[in-house]
C-alpha cells in the first residue's frame, strides 16, 4: 500500500534540548483516542509529556487526562513489585516477591487447573480499548481457552462494529480529517466532548463543530452539545430503537432518502419501507417522551443536509435490545446517501492488519465451548470479528460451576468491582476462584481478591502500535517506551513470557516481531524501529470504495434487510423493545421504583474507574455526583451539592446531588466507576458510591449479543442525613 507521510508528522529524530534531555515522539494511551505526546526524558525519568502539534489527531492539545501523564507513572501508590496473598483472600495481606517466584506459582497453578478441568476452566479478562485488549485473547488462544472477556464487548463499541460488519461489510466512522466539514452532525447517546475518543478525538470533533453544522442530539441530559443542537430530542432512556425506528419513517414516508444510492446500492428498501410504516412519530411520542413535531424536525433536517455525519455512543448499547438500536440508528446515515462520501460516515483505510489473535489455534470443538457461544452469536460465535466469553455465564460457570467450572481468573486491566454490572453478584463469584491474578497499575479493589498482583507498565513504559480510529485506522501511530519504573512489565512482555514458560505452541514470539507483522499486514512497507522514528503515518484516503466492488456483504450492497442476521436466526429488519425493567414493562416495580435510571455518563478527569487517585483530576471532581430535577429533588427532600441514596432492586448507594433542569422530572443520571483509592483496604469505598450496585447483569439480554442492563432501570432516591 502506497502511505503518505503525513506533512505534520514530519520526522523528527530524539531531539536534544538540554545536553541530557531527549523527546520522544509517541501516542497518548489512557483512553481509546490516540493524541500523539513529545516525551521529554531526562536522565532516565520522564519529566514532561505535551502535546505533539505535528500530530494528526489532536495537532498539540491533551486532554485532562493527558496533562497529568507524569504524576500517573510516578504516583507513589503505584503498584511497583509482584505480590502475593497472604491472608484468605481479600482479606489486604500482601507480600512482595520476585517476578520469577510470581510466573512459576501461575505456571504451576495453570498447569495443574488445566490439566484437571481443561484450558477452558481458565478465564482471561481485560479493560476497554488497552494497547494490549487483543493480546489477552491471543494468549488464550494459545493456551487453548475460548473464555476471554471485556465488560465493554458486550456493552460497548463492539455491538456497532459486529451489526455494521453484517450491514455494511465494514465499520463506518465519520471523516473528520478529510477536510471537508459536515453541514449537520447527529449526536446519538455519546457526548464527545467529555468522552473523549471512541472512533475520533474530542479535538476532532471540536475542529468540526466550529465550522457551525447544525446539529441534532438525543440524550436524556442538556449537555453542551444539546445546549447548542438546532434540536435536541430529550429521550426517555432505553427508547432510542424507537425513536430511531420513528425516524427511518418520516424519511422514508416523505421521500427525504437519497433515491439513486438506495435504488443501486442497498438491498431491502421495500421491506424497510413496509417494516417502519407503523412506527410513526405519534406511535413513538408515548415511548420515548420525543413530541412528533421534534422527531419529524430531526427527520427531515438530518436527511435534507449534505453531507451529514453521525457520531454515536455506547448508552445505545446498555440494554438488551442493543443490536436492533445500533441497526435501526445505523440506517439512517445509510439511506441519506452520506456513506463513504467526504465530509459523511466513511470506511477506513485499515492501515494495520488484523491482529493475529491465534485464534486458529482453538478447535472447533474449544471454540464451541466458549461461553454463551451457543445462544450469542454475535458475541461469542459466528456472528463476532473476535469472539468474546458472555460475562454473566462466565460468572455463573465460576459460582455454580455450570455449565462447567470455571476455576482462575486472570485479569489485565479491569477493575471488575466497579465496571461489570451487578457488582455483589460479581464479588460472589470471584470469591469462589481457586485461582485470580490481576495485573493493573494501582491496587484496586479487584485487586485486593487476587491470589498474585502483578504490576503493569503505563504507556509511555512500553512499545505498541496504534491504528485510529479504532478498526478504521487512517492513521497508525506507534507508542514508544521512554523510561521503565520500579519491576513493571508492559502485558505483551508477560504474555510472551508466560507462553514461553507454559510451552504453549504459539504465543512466544517477541513482542516486537508481532508489531512488525501486524504493520506489514496492513501494506504499510515498513518495521516498527521505523515508525517509532516517524511517528506517525497517515493513509491516503479514497471515497465511495464500494462502486470498487460493491459492500463486503453477502449480497454485494448495503443490507437494509440483513441476510446474515436472518441465517443466524435473528430478526432481519430493525425491531423495538420495551426496556425489561421500565415504567410500561414493569408497573408492579415502578409503584416501589418510579424514577428511570441511567448510569455512566462519562467525566472528563477521570476514565472509567481509573484515576481517583491523582489529586491534580481528582480536586475539581472530588465526589460522585447524580443527576436530578429540581422538581424531583424538592418532592424527596433533596438539597443540591448534599449526598442522596439512589436505590434499585439490587442495592442502595450514595452520590451528591446536582440539582438541574437540565435533566427530565421523571430520571436520575449517576455516575459510573467510583471507588475511593485513598479508603482502608481491602474494599476502599467500593460499596458506597459504585452504580453497578445498581444495574442488572440477569436475563433478559440481547438475543444476539448477550448485552444486560446498565441503563434505563428503575430506582428511588432519598435524602442522606447530614451525620
Ligand atoms: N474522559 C473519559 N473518556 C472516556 C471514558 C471515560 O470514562 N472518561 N470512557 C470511554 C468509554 S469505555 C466509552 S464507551 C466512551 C463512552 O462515551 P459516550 O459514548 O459519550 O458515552 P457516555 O458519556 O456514557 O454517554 C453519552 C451520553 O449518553 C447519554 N445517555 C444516557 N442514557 C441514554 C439513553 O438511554 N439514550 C441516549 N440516546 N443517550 C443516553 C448520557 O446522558 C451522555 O450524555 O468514552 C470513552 N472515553
Ligand atoms: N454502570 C455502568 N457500568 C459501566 C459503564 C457505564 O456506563 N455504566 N460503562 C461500561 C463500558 S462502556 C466499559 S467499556 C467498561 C469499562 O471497563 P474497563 O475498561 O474494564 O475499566 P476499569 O474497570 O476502570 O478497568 C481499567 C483498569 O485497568 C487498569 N489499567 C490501566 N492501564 C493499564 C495497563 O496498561 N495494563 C494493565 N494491566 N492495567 C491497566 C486501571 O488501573 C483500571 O484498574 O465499563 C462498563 N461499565
Ligand atoms: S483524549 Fe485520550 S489520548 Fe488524548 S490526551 Fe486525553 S486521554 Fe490521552
Ligand atoms: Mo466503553
Amino acid at each position: 500500500m502506497a502511505v503518505r507521510m503525513s506533512t505534520l508528522t514530519a520526522e523528527i529524530e530524539p531531539e536534544t534540548r538540554k545536553p541530557s534531555t531527549t523527546v520522544l515522539k509517541s501516542v497518548c494511551r489512557s483512553c481509546h483516542g490516540g493524541c500523539g505526546v513529545l516525551m521529554h526524558v531526562q536522565d532516565g525519568r520522564l519529566v514532561k509529556v505535551e502535546g505533539d502539534r505535528d500530530a494528526p489527531l489532536n495537532h498539540g492539545r491533551l486532554c485532562p487526562i493527558g496533562t497529568i501523564t507524569v504524576d500517573l507513572v510516578y504516583h507513589p501508590d503505584r503498584l511497583k513489585y509482584p505480590l502475593r496473598r497472604e491472608g484468605p483472600r481479600g482479606s489486604g495481606q500482601w507480600r512482595r516477591i520476585s517476578w520469577d517466584e510470581a510466573f512459576d506459582e501461575i505456571v504451576d497453578r495453570l498447569d495443574r487447573i488445566r490439566t484437571e478441568f481443561g484450558p477452558e476452566a481458565i478465564a482471561l479478562g481485560t479493560g476497554t480499548g488497552r494497547h494490549h485488549i487483543r493480546w489477552v485473547s491471543r494468549f488464550g488462544h494459545a493456551l487453548g481457552t475460548p473464555n476471554w472477556c471485556e465488560p465493554g464487548f458486550a456493552q460497548c463499541f463492539h455491538p456497532r462494529v459486529n451489526t455494521c460488519i453484517l450491514t455494511f461489510g465494514d465499520f463506518p466512522v465519520s471523516d473528520f480529517t478529510g477536510g471537508t466539514p459536515p453541514a449537520c452532525m447527529l449526536f446519538w447517546g455519546h457526548n464527545p466532548l467529555n468522552s473523549g475518543p471512541d472512533g475520533e478525538t474530542r479535538f476532532n470533533v471540536r475542529e468540526a463543530l466550529d465550522h457551525n453544522p447544525e446539529i441534532i442530539v438525543v440524550d436524556p441530559r442538556e449537555t453542551e452539545l444539546a445546549r447548542r443542537a438546532a434540536v435536541w430530542l430529550q429521550l426517555r432512556p432505553g427508547t432510542d430503537d424507537a425513536l430511531a425506528l420513528a425516524l427511518l419513517n418520516v424519511i422514508i414516508d416523505e421521500k427525504l432518502y437519497d433515491a439513486p444510492f438506495v435504488t443501486r446500492w442497498t438491498y431491502g428498501f421495500d421491506a424497510l419501507t413496509e417494516h417502519v410504516r407503523a412506527y410513526t412519530p405519534e406511535w413513538a411520542e408515548p415511548i420515548t417522551w420525543v413530541p412528533a413535531d421534534k422527531i419529524r424536525a430531526a427527520a427531515r433536517l438530518f436527511a435534507r443536509a449534505k453531507p451529514a455525519m453521525m457520531e454515536w455512543g455506547c448508552a445505545i448499547e446498555h440494554t438488551p435490545n442493543c443490536i436492533q438500536t445500533v441497526r435501526a440508528i445505523s440506517l439512517l446515515p445509510a439511506i441519506t446517501g452520506n456513506i463513504d462520501v467526504p465530509g459523511g460516515w466513511v470506511f477506513g483505510m485499515h492501515g494495520i492488519g488484523r491482529f493475529p489473535s491465534l485464534i486458529e489455534n482453538l478447535t472447533p470443538e474449544a471454540n464451541a465451548k466458549r461461553l454463551g457461544a451457543d445462544r450469542f452469536k454475535l458475541l461469542a460465535g459466528e456472528g463476532a470479528d473476535l469472539p468474546a466469553a458472555h460475562i454473566p455465564t462466565l460468572l455463573q460457570a465460576m459460582r455454580e460451576g455450570k455449565p462447567y467450572p470455571v476455576k482462575a481468573f486472570l485479569v489485565f486491566g479491569n477493575n471488575t468491582l466497579t465496571t461489570y454490572a451487578n457488582s455483589k453478584l460479581v464479588y460472589d463469584s470471584l470469591m469462589k476462584l481457586d485461582f485470580m491474578v490481576c495485573a493493573d497499575l494501582f491496587m484496586t479493589p479487584t485487586a485486593e481478591l487476587a491470589d498474585i498482583v502483578l504490576p503493569a507498565a503505563l504507556w509511555p513504559e512500553l512499545d505498541q502500535v496504534a491504528g485510529l480510529p479504532t478498526v478504521a485506522a487512517n492513521v497508525v501511530l506507534a507508542n514508544q517506551r521512554a523510561v521503565r519504573t520500579f519491576e513493571c512489565k508492559s502485558d505483551e512482555e508477560i504474555f510472551v513470557e508466560l507462553a514461553r514458560r507454559l510451552k504453549l505452541p504459539c504465543g512466544t514470539e517477541p513482542v516486537e516481531a508481532v508489531l512488525d507483522a501486524q504493520l506489514k499486514a496492513g501494506g504499510l512497507d515498513m518495521t516498527f524501529a521505523e515508525l517509532k522514528r516517524r511517528g506517525s503515518v497517515v493513509v491516503p484516503f479514497k471515497y465511495r470504495k464500494y462502486e470498487d466492488g460493491g459492500f463486503k456483504t453477502p449480497t454485494g450492497k448495503l443490507e437494509l434487510y440483513s441476510t446474515r442476521l436472518k441465517d443466524m436466526g435473528y430478526a432481519p429488519l430493525p425491531t423495538y423493545e420495551e426496556p425489561p425493567e421500565s415504567p410500561v414493562s414493569r408497573p408492579d416495580v415502578a409503584a416501589d421504583f418510579p424514577l428511570v435510571l441511567t448510569t455512566g455518563a462519562r467525566i472528563s478527569n477521570f476514565f472509567n474507574s481509573e484515576h481517583r487517585q491523582v489529586e491534580k483530576l481528582r480536586k475539581a471532581h472530588r465526589d460522585p455526583i447524580a443527576e436530578i430535577h429540581p422538581d424531583t429533588a424538592e418532592h424527596y427532600g433533596i438539597k443540591n451539592r448534599e449526598w442522596m441514596w439512589i436505590e434499585t432492586r439490587r442495592g442502595r448507594i450514595k452520590q451528591r446531588a446536582r440539582v438541574t433542569t437540565g435533566i427530565d422530572p421523571r430520571v436520575i443520571a449517576a455516575q459510573h466507576g467510583w471507588w475511593f483509592p485513598e479508603e482502608p483496604a481491602p474494599d476502599h469505598g467500593v460499596w458506597r458510591a459504585n452504580a453497578n450496585m445498581l444495574t442488572d447483569n440477569q436475563p433478559p439480554y440481547d438475543p444476539a449479543m448477550g448485552t444486560y442492563q446498565l441503563r434505563a432501570l428503575l430506582c428511588r432516591v432519598g435524602p442522606v442525613p447530614a451525620d
